[in-house]
């Protein structure tokens, strides 16, 4: 952000050298990819991102595909989940329907989402992460903010230097690419890891952030979303630098807490703390459907299928959960969610998909469901979940069943085996 000058501090992000002089290029090495700012060694917090995380992930597997436009996405619900940086020419964007992303790309290369895989990658690139610092606090799969103040006797480097090795490190080692942003506060090292991607490294000090954000539009602030923005334009607000000029006693009384937010963040002030995430609370799948599904018939393979992948999550993740949730959203998007505590903690797919359509059966009086999700809350250890069932002698029967096509799909994949319920029903999802 700040203009080059030879007093200006910065290194190269290739060679790592550090740069004395001015000049576009890395005096040793002559990459052009240098970082200089003002306060480069005094910045401590972090925001990394992946670079179109599922696509590279997919381009680093199958080098053919490294310079074509390549898009993941299509599945169940036909819309792109992300692109390539050079299907990104073309227009092409994550959320866009398949069918306009192949408009305006007919050359792509489409390739359906491999989440195994990628939630493996994850992990890898959170477990390099969090060899930088503990306070690494995860967003999504792919993006963590991490807090590095106090880390430099450790790394014998400051911040800076250290996100740069580890952008390198990733590269070498995982070979997919990451943005980094760095900055004082949580709001600007996520602005800034968007600023120069792919493999990106921006710094907004703290000098430079009121007459950094003036000009931008107020849907940097995060929170404000399209419809709060259209909120604030028809009060004649577009940019953040009007903010700026406005009162928090004002921008409260008009927008409430968020109005505190607006006044706070548009002139930088964001005092949140990078921690560690609790732990989750619950864990669901839903689909949401391409047409309306009034019928309990239609709902049950739809909840079998879903009850099989929390099932799946929890056995993965050694947990198990007491409370079975059903949430449904109906054609004009009111929500309902109804719950069931049951006698015992479940792993099983079995005991939450019969749960669930208990459930489900008193919402089917011919309402329409755009979505349907189910899920359990009350997480617990596993070693209670699942007694052997002495009323019901055939769940008993079940569980065995469901262990046997556990192991079956652990060896042969997740589609190998369909139970009655959900066999050849995936059309509408
Ligand atoms: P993002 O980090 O938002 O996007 P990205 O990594 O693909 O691209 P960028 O370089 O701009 O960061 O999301 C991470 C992954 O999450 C993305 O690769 C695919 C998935 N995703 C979806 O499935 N649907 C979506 O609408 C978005 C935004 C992301
Ligand atoms: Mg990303
Ligand atoms: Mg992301």
């Amino acid at each position: 952000m700040t203009a080059n000058s030879a007093k200006t501090p910065g290194f190269c992000r290739d060679c790592l050298a550090e740069q004395k002089a001015e000049g576009r290029r890395c005096a040793a090495c002559g990459s052009p990819r240098l970082v200089r700012h003002d306060e480069l060694y005094g910045l401590t917090l972090a925001h990394i991102d992946c670079d179109a995380f599922y696509a590279s992930v997919e381009k680093r597997d199958n080098p053919e595909l490294a310079d074509k436009p390549v898009i993941i996405g299509g599945g169940k619900r036909g819309v792109v989940s992300t692109a390539c940086y050079v299907a990104r020419i073309y227009g092409v964007r994550s959320a866009m329907p398949m069918f306009k992303a192949l408009e305006a790309c007919p050359q792509a290369v489409v390739i359906p989402p491999d989440m195994e895989k990628y939630v493996k990658v994850g992990r890898e690139v959170r477990a390099m992460m969090q060899e930088l610092t503990p306070l690494v606090q995860p967003l999504s799969i792919d993006e963590a903010f991490l807090e590095l103040g106090g880390t430099e006797r450790l790394h014998n480097d400051p911040p800076a230097r250290t996100l740069a090795k580890f952008a390198r490190r990733v590269e070498k080692e995982i070979g997919i690419t990451v943005s980094i942003g760095l900055s004082y506060c949580k709001f600007l090292a996520k602005v800034a890891s968007d600023l120069q991607k792919p493999r990106g490294f921006s710094v907004i000090g703290r000098e430079e952030a009121v007459s950094f954000l003036a000009p931008r539009p107020v849907t940097t602030i995060w929170g404000v979303g399209k419809a709060f923005a259209a909120t604030l334009e028809a009060d004649g607000i577009r940019t953040i630098g009007q903010l700026q000029t406005m009162d928090e006693t004002d921008l409260m009384r008009r927008y409430g807490t968020m109005g505190q937010r607006l006044s706070r963040l548009s002139r930088g002030i964001d005092d949140r703390d990078v921690h560690l995430n609790d732990p989750a609370k619950s864990v669901s799948a839903e689909t949401t459907f391409f047409d309306d599904i009034s019928r309990y018939e239609e709902l049950v393979p739809v909840l079998r299928n879903l009850s099989e992948k929390v099932a799946w999550r929890l056995k993965k993740s050694d947990i198990a959960g007491q409370t079975v949730v059903l949430k449904m959203k109906t054609a004009d998007f009111k929500s309902r969610t109804r719950n069931r505590k049951l006698e015992d903690p479940t792993q099983l797919a079995d005991r939450i998909f019969r749960t669930g359509i208990e459930l489900l059966r008193k919402e089917t009086d011919g309402t329409k469901f755009r979505l349907i999700g189910i899920g359990v809350t009350d997480l617990c250890d596993p070693t209670r979940a699942d007694p052997p069932d002495l009323i019901d002698v055939q769940s008993g029967r079940r569980a065995a069943a469901e262990a046997a096509m556990d192991k079956l799909r652990d060896k042969f994949g997740k589609g190998t085996v369909e139970t009655g319920y959900t066999f050849g029903t995936k059309r509408n999802q």
